[in-house]
């Protein structure tokens, strides 16, 4: 057995009910036998089971619009805002030819930024969509109150549940599913980002992006074409296959959707929301520095400055800015960077305007 590469030998285990893991491997019945077939019949030189073939979708892109962003608070009163999300089970591309079957709330990732004010009552409803195959909830890090809402929250497919909470504290907080397996609906999409503004609000700037990172664990190798199934024992491990901004292989780029710009002079700021399930991120902008971090989106309290790289554990959220002093695209990444050179993670930020040569000159 120890001759059999180690993904091989997670499928055969896998699919001889090994590990308990058989019952979420989503496996069909071909790739079953052809992995038993490996594993009772030459163990020596075992075959790979062929993937799925990729799914068919209407999807277009499962990965979040970064300017889609709830506009700035401007009201002096508290009010009564109503939230409301639909979990849903799709399958989408994670990048050409490679689709998987993604949880998200809507039909993106991170789900919807939710933006109120310190002292606003929220009214939340979560409805888990007809249709779908396991039951869904939400604990957001802005809720104080039993499991940040999850039980008042638990949504069986074709139900909605409403909660009531008080945003007591200001600062960006992560939301997430938390059903029991709550690593598995994380991992495969249920994260977003709430924004408590302070109740003086936030300062003005001229734009504002609003990112989300996460890793998918599946069956398949990372770019391996098909249809990838979600792998239980390779998340348990740490090991996955994708890590990823919104949801998609370099999908916030110039090659993939696009990027949005900004103009030299211009400020930005950036909500940050590391899903993980496991990973911590080393958030890095290249060819900028952060002018400011707020770790765990702590608006309450001083920013760091000029910060290089700023470390945002899984389950908690960044505010950070920065400014166009010159032209050129700003890459986001985590700068453990086998997850951008191999495993699909970057977004970038283009800077467009004139050469500003007294900062930087690329010919002198
Ligand atoms: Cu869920």
């Amino acid at each position: 057995m120890s001759s059999i590469p180690r993904s091989t030998r997670r499928r055969v285990l896998k699919a001889l009910g090994v590990g308990g893991t058989a019952a979420l491997a989503g496996c069909t019945a071909p790739s079953n036998q052809e992995a038993t077939e490996v594993s009772t019949t030459d163990r020596a030189t075992p075959q790979e089971p062929s993937m799925n073939p990729a799914k068919e979708t209407d999807v277009d892109r499962i990965a979040a619009d970064p300017t889609d962003i709830p506009d700035p608070i401007d009201r002096d009163e508290p009010k009564t805002v109503e939230v409301e999300l639909t979990t849903k089970e799709l399958v989408a591309e994670v990048e050409p030819g490679v689709t998987y079957t993604y949880m998200a709330f809507e039909d993106q990732i991170p789900g919807p930024m939710i933006r109120v004010r310190r002292g606003d009552t929220v009214e939340m409803t979560v409805t888990n969509e007809e249709g779908n195959s396991m039951p869904h909830n939400i604990d957001l890090h802005a809720v104080r109150g039993p499991g940040g809402g999850a039980e008042a929250s638990m949504v069986a497919p074709g139900e909605t549940e409403t909660f009531r909470f008080k945003a007591t504290y200001p600062g960006s907080f992560i939301y997430h599913c938390a059903v029991p397996n709550l690593d598995m609906h994380i991992s495969s999409g249920m994260f977003g980002l709430i924004l408590v503004e302070p109740k003086d609000g936030l300062p003005e700037v001229d734009h504002e992006f609003y990112f989300g990172q996460h890793e998918l664990y599946t069956t398949g190798e990372t770019g391996e074409e098909g249809h990838h199934d979600f792998d239980m024992e390779a998340m348990a491990a740490e090991e996955p296959t994708y890590v990823l901004m919104n949801g998609e292989k370099y999908a916030i780029t110039p090659d993939g959707y696009g990027s949005p710009s900004i103009d030299v002079g211009d400020t930005a700021r950036v909500y940050f929301v590391s899903g993980g399930p496991n990973l911590m991120s080393s958030y890095h902008p290249i060819g900028s520095v952060w002018d400011k971090v707020w770790q765990q989106g702590s608006i309450a309290g001083e920013p760091n400055r000029f910060v290089e790289t700023t470390p945002v554990p899984p389950g908690s959220t960044a505010i950070t800015t920065l400014h166009a002093e010159v032209p050129g695209p700003i890459k986001l990444v985590d700068h453990a960077l086998s997850r951008v050179a191999r495993k699909g993670f970057m977004a970038v930020i283009m800077r467009e305007g004139d050469e500003q040569t007294d900062v930087f000159d690329p010919e002198p």
